[in-house]
């Protein structure tokens, strides 16, 4: 009987040891990525077809990325900066070189989505989606029209004006507008802007880049400076949201997939990599988030209402620039902006 007792004991400890073996072993994908990106289906798609479990962390803009990524120790297996962070990121050494025989999926991305300037010879980023950021504007609301960033922060709209809440976005409009260009961000030019900047910041009602659909739809607001995922998804509910690229200049941004260097799930995130490449995953994404896709097997699954949508696919796209890499002078951007934005 005693023997007995010690035989179920043993097993019981079995069963137990085993489970919780089972249970670390389960792979592991630790995404932190831009919120509202990247779909629930995909995510679930690459766990049945790898066994790899994803946990999406967001974040709303390069900066908080930049910031947790700072002061994590391997926490992250793929992040998901814009180009300019790309390009502070690659200066700094924290990014992951990619074995790109590991991710022939590379192959479907447009000739003018490779060997971009923030990262020569691609070697540490695959770009996600691209975008611009536009004027969305409810025509219902607004007759006239819209066309520069002057125009929407016009003093008639002051209190109806939604911006995505991403300080060196708002930043660059202002730079814009004085002429100045969007990655000249001096103390001079900083200067030079901070009146105008605090002119149109207090006529701001919604700061709001998460889901800025939802004020927008509500008709919490009337005009919104948004990316333009969120300008097709509006266009695609109503056509009365109109998107116009600022006559000062629009911005054209990247968004890439990366992996950082003290990354402990490496080969998941190769994998995870390789699969969003497969057009009809591609294809996935652009439903949902119908940004620029910058994947040209994907873009023939896509509808023609799809590409003709004027945000994700603007016709007249030709004065678009790109931020660059800015250094310390992106603590000047905060700086002026969290005294501007009290
Ligand atoms: N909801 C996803 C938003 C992604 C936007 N990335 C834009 C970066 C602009 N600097």
């Amino acid at each position: 009987m005693k023997g007995f007792g010690f035989f179920a004991g043993f097993c019981v400890l079995l069963v137990v040891l085993g489970g919780c073996g089972r249970k670390s072993q389960t792979p592991h994908l630790h995404l932190f990525a831009w919120s509202e990106y990247v779909p629930q289906e995909v995510i679930d798609g690459f766990k049945q077809e790898t066994g790899i479990a994803v946990d999406y962390e967001v974040y709303s803009s390069n900066e908080e990325m930049l910031t947790k990524l700072s002061s994590s120790s391997g926490q992250y297996d793929l992040i998901q900066p814009s180009e300019y962070m790309v390009e502070h990121l690659i200066k700094r050494g924290m990014l992951s070189p990619l074995d790109k025989s590991q991710i022939p999926n590379s192959n479907n991305l447009l000739p003018e989505f490779r060997d971009l300037s923030y990262d020569p010879g691609q070697k540490f980023s695959i770009p996600y989606m691209s975008g611009t950021v536009g004027i969305v504007v409810n025509t219902d609301k607004i007759k006239e029209p819209v066309k520069s960033y002057r125009d929407a922060f016009s003093e008639k709209y002051n209190g109806r004006i939604l911006v995505v809440d991403d300080n060196r976005e708002i930043v660059s409009w202002a730079l814009s507008a004085e002429g100045i260009g969007i990655n000249d961000v001096t103390p001079q030019n900083l200067a030079k802007i901070k009146p105008l900047l605090s002119q149109w910041l207090g006529r701001v009602k919604v700061y709001n880049s998460d889901n800025p659909r939802g004020p927008m739809s509500r008709g919490d607001v009337d005009l919104g400076i948004v990316y333009s995922g969120d300008a097709a998804k509006l266009y695609e509910e109503d056509k009365k949201f109109q998107y116009t690229l600022p006559a000062e200049g629009a911005h054209q941004f990247i968004d890439n997939l990366c992996i950082p260097k003290d990354a402990k799930n490496k080969d998941a995130a190769v994998k995870f990599i390789n699969y969003i490449l497969k057009p009809q995953v591609s294809k996935i994404i652009s439903d949902k988030f119908p940004y620029t896709n910058p994947n040209g097997e994907a873009r023939k699954l896509l509808s023609e209402s799809q590409l003709k949508n004027p945000a994700s696919y603007p016709p007249n796209a030709e004065k678009l620039e790109v931020f660059h890499d800015i250094g310390p002078a992106s603590k000047d951007i905060s700086a002026l902006m969290s005294e501007l934005r009290k």
